[in-house]
Formats: C-alpha cells, structure tokens, sequence
C-alpha cells in the first residue's frame, strides 16, 4: 500500500524513489513485522492464557514436556497477523504471486487454527482427523499448483541444484510436484515444532535464504549471471520474506526457551505451506531439500521410526521420533538440541545458497 501511495510522489520528493527499491521495502517489512510482534505479542500472551487457550501434553512424550502443561499456544496467529499486515504495507499489491503466497497462509492458518481449537475443546492431542486436514491442505496446493501452471510466464520446468542445464519438464506431473512440495513442507515444520524455537529458527532461517532467491529470480541481471530461471514479479516475494524474518524474530522472542508461548498448528502449518509455496515460485523447488533440511531430518526420523517399528513388530531405531526428541531422551539439555539444530539449518542454508555458482 505504501509504495502504490508513496512512490508515485517522487516525482515531486525525490526521497520517495526509495520505494521503488525492492531491498529497502524488505528491510521495512521485516522491521514492521517485529514491531507488531513487539507491541502485540504481550497482549495475545494474556488473552491465549485468560482464554485459556493452554497446551495439552501427552503423557508419552519426554517427561521435560509434562511441565510445559498450559503453555499457551495458537501464538501463530501472531505471525500470521505481523506477515499479513506488514506484506500489505510495503509490497507492490499489483503481484499476482503475493496474493498467491497469502492465500496460501491464510488457508493452512485457518486448516492448522480448526485443528488447534478440535483439540482445546476436546482437551486432546487428536484435533482434526487428519484424512480431513490432509484433504484440505492438498485442495489449496493443488489449486495453487494449477493456478501456477495455466499461468503464462510460469513455466514447469524443475531445476535440478547443481545442474544449470537440466531442467526437466514435467507437464502435469509439476502440479503434482508443487502440490507435494507445499503440503510436505507444511506437515514437515509441523512435526519439527516440538521444542521452544525449534521450528521457528531453521524457518527463519529458510525464509532468509528463500527471500535471497526471490530477489535473484526476479532480477532479470542476477538470474542471467546466477543462470538460475528468470520468473519475472518474484522480486516483491522477497518483501514476504523480509515481514515473516521479522515476524519469526519477533515470535521467537516468546517462544525461546522456556516458551512462554507455542505457535500451534495455526502457525507451524502456515509456515510451512508458505516455506513450499515460495520454493515452487522461485523455481528453487528441489533446492528447499537442502534449505529446510532440518525439516526433511524431523520428518525422515518419523518415516524410519514408523516403518522400522511395524517391520520389526515393534523395535524402533531412534528413543522416539522426531529425532528431536531421541536426543532429548539421550540427555541433551532442551536448549542444547535447539541450538544445535539452528546451527545445522544455517549450515544447510549457506550450503544451498553456494549451489547457485556451484554448476
Ligand atoms: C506436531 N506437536 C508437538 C505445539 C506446537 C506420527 C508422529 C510422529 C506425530 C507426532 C505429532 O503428534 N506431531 C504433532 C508436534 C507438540 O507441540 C504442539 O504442536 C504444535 C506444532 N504442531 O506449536 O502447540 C508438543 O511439542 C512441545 N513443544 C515445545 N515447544 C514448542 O515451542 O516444547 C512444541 C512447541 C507440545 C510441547 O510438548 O505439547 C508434539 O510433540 O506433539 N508425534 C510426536 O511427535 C510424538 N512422537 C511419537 O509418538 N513417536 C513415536 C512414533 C509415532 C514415531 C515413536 O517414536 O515411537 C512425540 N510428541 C508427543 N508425545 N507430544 C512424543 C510423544
């Protein structure tokens, strides 16, 4: 909004060309973004606990959790307002891809905020059945996924890191890529939030990296000397990128150990549907293995846990998955995996970056 109101008075105020400039607007999204989180985020602290809107904790996790019984969650709804409200304010609204990527967090908010509330009110950890989660996150993929490929000027072509020159094409067979991208994202952040700050930091981290390869796709020079796909509008993604950095932040602010708030599946579903949303736009689809490797580690744990489990009748690989936890039952102080795990997501993050002039 403000660069459709602002800019145009540049003409008169030379100051005002500086909205033009899709980094500067970036920087003012994230900033925006963890002011809301600031300002805002001790009021919906309050409300969450006066509405009681506590997490349940279930007696076969670690032990550490049973004291976490309370915790007020559906901080996501945070996130989710800072983004929207921030993204609205400094992103060129004209971009068919912003309104793509919101949709996108708003629908899995709304998918991840029924399935919070299911469990408040049943005072479980069920929630939705999740045949009907799963279905709702596969309709707005799938729809996303379509959008994207009757879309001209959206080719699908997968890039392959590492090869500049392969790109397949996958006719139909991308809709169904895409939509397994966001979905698997989703449900892989999902999983992955199950300490204080585990999932929010490897995402901030992802949306920075992801912010980088907006702003170079969308950059008709860099994508030429990057020889990475040209997707021409996908620079704006980039003011996205900057507002949930700065929404996570802020958010993470709350959510360090010990939390004084989780996030739910309002915010973890959200994220992650957003995370694959944008790795699809960007043409960086497969790359996002690299970036959000912390997620795929969560997610590929659970998948040899559960296999090996009902292979085996019943032997299980790790303590208890998500990997997670297998190092908390190890010993590991809470904030030791933590932290360790951002580690490795910036690691990951600067090797996926790297791969951009490794072909
Ligand atoms: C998402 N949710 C956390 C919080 C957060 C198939 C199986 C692997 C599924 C998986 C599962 O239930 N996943 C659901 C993970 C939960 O966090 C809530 O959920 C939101 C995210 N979706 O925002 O509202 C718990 O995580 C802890 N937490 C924190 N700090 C945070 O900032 O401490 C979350 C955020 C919270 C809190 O304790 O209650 C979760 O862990 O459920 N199941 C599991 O992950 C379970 N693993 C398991 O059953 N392993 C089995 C088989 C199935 C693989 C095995 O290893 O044999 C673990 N989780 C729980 N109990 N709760 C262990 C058992």
């Amino acid at each position: 909004m403000l660069f459709h109101l602002l800019y145009p008075l540049h003409e008169t105020y030379s100051i005002f060309n500086v909205f033009r400039y899709i980094t500067f607007r970036t920087i003012y999204a994230a900033i925006t973004a963890l002011v809301i989180c600031f300002v805002i985020g001790p009021w919906l602290i309050r409300k969450l606990q006066s509405l009681q809107i506590g997490q349940m904790i279930r007696e076969d996790g670690p032990d550490s959790h049973l004291a976490k019984k309370g915790t007020p969650t559906m901080g996501g709804i945070l996130i989710i307002f800072a983004v929207t409200i921030s993204t609205l304010l400094w992103a060129n609204l004209t971009i068919g891809y912003i309104w793509l990527t919101v949709m996108v967090m708003l629908g899995y908010g709304l998918i991840g905020f029924l399935d919070d509330y299911r469990k408040l009110t049943q005072k479980n950890s069920r929630g939705v059945p999740g045949k009907y989660r799963l279905a709702a996150e596969i309709v707005i993929a799938l729809f996303v996924s379509v959008v994207l490929y009757l879309k001209s000027g959206f080719n699908s072509n997968v890039t392959i890191p590492f090869f500049k020159t392969v790109l397949p094409n996958l006719g139909w067979g991308y809709v169904l890529l895409s939509t397994f991208i966001i979905v698997g994202a989703a449900n892989a952040v999902n999983l992955t939030d199950g300490l204080d700050g585990l999932a929010i930091g490897p995402a901030i981290t992802c949306f920075m990296t992801y912010l980088l390869f907006a702003y170079f796709a969308g950059n008709t020079r860099i994508a030429a000397y990057l020889q990475i796909p040209y997707v021409a509008g996908t620079g704006e993604l980039s003011i996205l990128c900057g507002a949930v950095v700065g929404a996570g932040i802020g958010f993470l602010w709350y959510n360090t150990y010990p939390a004084q708030v989780f996030m739910g599946d309002v915010g973890s579903l959200s994220l992650g549907g957003t995370l694959g949303t944008l790795a699809v736009l960007t043409k960086q689809e497969i790359l996002l293995a690299i970036v959000g490797g912390i997620f795929v580690l969560e997610t590929f744990s659970v998948i040899c846990q559960v296999g090996w489990f009902k292979l085996t009748n019943g032997r299980r690989i790790f303590r208890m998955a998500p990997i997670h936890h297998h190092f908390e039952l190890k010993g590991w102080p809470e904030p030791k995996v933590i932290v360790r795990f951002w580690i490795i997501s910036i690691l990951l993050a600067l090797v996926a970056i790297s791969t951009l002039k490794l072909r």
